[in-house]
């Protein structure tokens, strides 16, 4: 039986998030990690904004949001209770992190393409998101409660990259909570499972 094609970029963090969903899941798909610079032609054609992930279904249905892809694989599956959290609770942290938390996160990389502040200006940015987790990880040991939910998946590969950008700044920052719960991430048997590598598909 033909299986789901996931359009994949490994070190993108909404394909670490879609990936995650998938792999919690247990589902198996045919992973196409793509160029960006070179993207496949049968990624444009099923998806002209070419971005990733993408998921084809053997239907021929298209998912081209990684929220999507996420809920879809969730809803297939979800052993470890992801979706059981409050979804407006989850869609509220969301919501933050990939608009005000990922343009201030963009411009603390790469503060060269963005001269109008400093890097620390953006940092400081992206701390006020920081700080909102720091304090949600006081209450409880996951973002919304005692277990880890959608939002933990969804966010998580965006705090990795913040970290990654200084880590020697992070590891010295206030985050002390937050940097147990980027940790517990980090070395979970199932990252491991979706940052294994995969050649490049290139037709
Ligand atoms: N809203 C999209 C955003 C996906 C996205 O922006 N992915 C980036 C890679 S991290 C991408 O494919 N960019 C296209 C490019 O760089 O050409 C989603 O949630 O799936």
């Amino acid at each position: 039986m033909a299986l789901p094609i996931l359009y994949s970029y490994r070190r993108c963090p909404y394909a670490m998030r879609a990936r995650m969903a998938i792999w919690a899941a247990n589902i198996q798909v045919e992973v196409r990690e793509i160029s960006l610079r070179e993207k496949p032609a049968h990624l444009l054609q099923i998806s002209p904004k070419g971005t990733v992930p993408v998921l084809q279904l053997p239907d021929g249905t298209v998912l081209e949001q990684s929220l999507d892809i996420m809920q879809w694989a969730l809803s297939q599956s979800d052993p470890q209770g992801w979706l059981n959290a409050d979804p407006e609770a989850v869609n509220a942290l969301i919501t933050i992190n990939d608009g005000d938390f990922k343009k201030a996160l963009d411009r603390y990389k790469y503060p060269d393409r963005y001269p109008e502040h400093t890097q620390q200006f953006y940092r400081a940015q992206g701390e006020q998101f920081l700080q909102q987790l720091e304090h949600a990880l006081t209450q409880h040991t996951f973002l919304l409660g005692a277990s880890a939910s959608m939002a933990d998946i969804a966010i998580f590969p965006f705090i990795r990259q913040f970290a990654a950008v200084d880590a020697e700044w992070f590891a010295g920052s206030d985050y002390a909570k937050l940097r147990v719960w980027l940790e517990g991430g980090l070395q979970s048997p199932l990252f491991e499972k979706v940052m294994q590598k995969f050649p490049t598909y290139t037709q």
